[in-house]
Order: C-alpha cells, then sequence, then structure tokens
C-alpha cells in the first residue's frame, strides 16, 4: 500500500499541461511511462480512454489527475491481491490494512463496500470506496436489496 508517484515529477508535468492545456492521448503515454507506473499498456490504455470523456482525443490536466488517481487506485489495488485473482479476499484486505482490523471491523468495512454481497471486494467496489461519499454507497446498496 505505499506505491506514489513521485510528487516532484507530477508538478513538471503540471506545468507542462498549464502550458499546453491538452495533451494527446497518444502522447499520455510515454509520459506515464516515465512516471515509472507498474500496468500493463493495454490497462493504461483503457484508463486513458475511459478518462477521455468527450473522446476528442485529447486530455485536459483534469483528465490528466483523473489518469493518475486511477492508476494509484489500480496500483494499490494489485498490491492487496496478493494472489492475483482480480478480487479482494477478506484476508486480503486485513493484511493489507497491517492486520489492525478485528474481525468484527473488517467485515463491518466489507459490507460497507460490497455491493454484490458476495463478502468480497472487486475493482468495481474498491473503486466506489474511493469514489462515493458514504452515503451515496449505502443508498445504492439499500435500492438493490
Ligand atoms: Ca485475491
Ligand atoms: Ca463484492
Amino acid at each position: 500500500m505505499n506505491f506514489q508517484f513521485p510528487s516532484e515529477q507530477v508538478s513538471v508535468m503540471k506545468e507542462a499541461f498549464l502550458a499546453m492545456s491538452f495533451i494527446h492521448t497518444q502522447d499520455i503515454s510515454p509520459l506515464l511511462n516515465q512516471l515509472g507506473h507498474k500496468l500493463k499498456e493495454k490497462e493504461l490504455q483503457t484508463i486513458i480512454q475511459s478518462s477521455d470523456v468527450n473522446s476528442d482525443g485529447l486530455i485536459s490536466y483534469q483528465e490528466f489527475m483523473d489518469i493518475l488517481s486511477r492508476i494509484t487506485m489500480k496500483e494499490v489495488f494489485r498490491e492487496l491481491d496478493t494472489d492475483g485473482n482480480g478480487i479482494l479476499s477478506p484476508s486480503e484486505i486485513k493484511v493489507g490494512m497491517g492486520d489492525k482490523l478485528s474481525d468484527r471491523q473488517l467485515e463491518k468495512a466489507i459490507k460497507a463496500v460490497d455491493l454484490d454481497g458476495d463478502g468480497q471486494i472487486n475493482y468495481e467496489e474498491f473503486i466506489d470506496l474511493f469514489t462515493k461519499p458514504l452515503n451515496t454507497r449505502r443508498k445504492t446498496k439499500s435500492t438493490r436489496l
């Protein structure tokens, strides 16, 4: 749980963005490679494309920051997913939290984000954890039940 982009490089990139205001999607991945992420090119492209909201092939600074945070979340998720099956089991989460949670706390934490109720956290549920406020998640869950 210690993946982070070097802040110095991010601020260099910020200046570049502010000077140009937009960067083409095809120029993004070399930039990101310089920052030292560990994603596969294909995963990167998926993230870039989903961040180019209006599909004009241009990435604004705002969209770029969005890409960075998605990459960071993906890296964190991958670090937690020690058996690499794409799903976080309760024990993987427990280890990721440094074994600080009691079983009861762990169960509560999982329940709060486990939208499909399988007792495990998939990537979408994990993203929700960071992107939606807690009360929205509860609401989503109760309307599904
Ligand atoms: Ca797993
Ligand atoms: Ca789940």
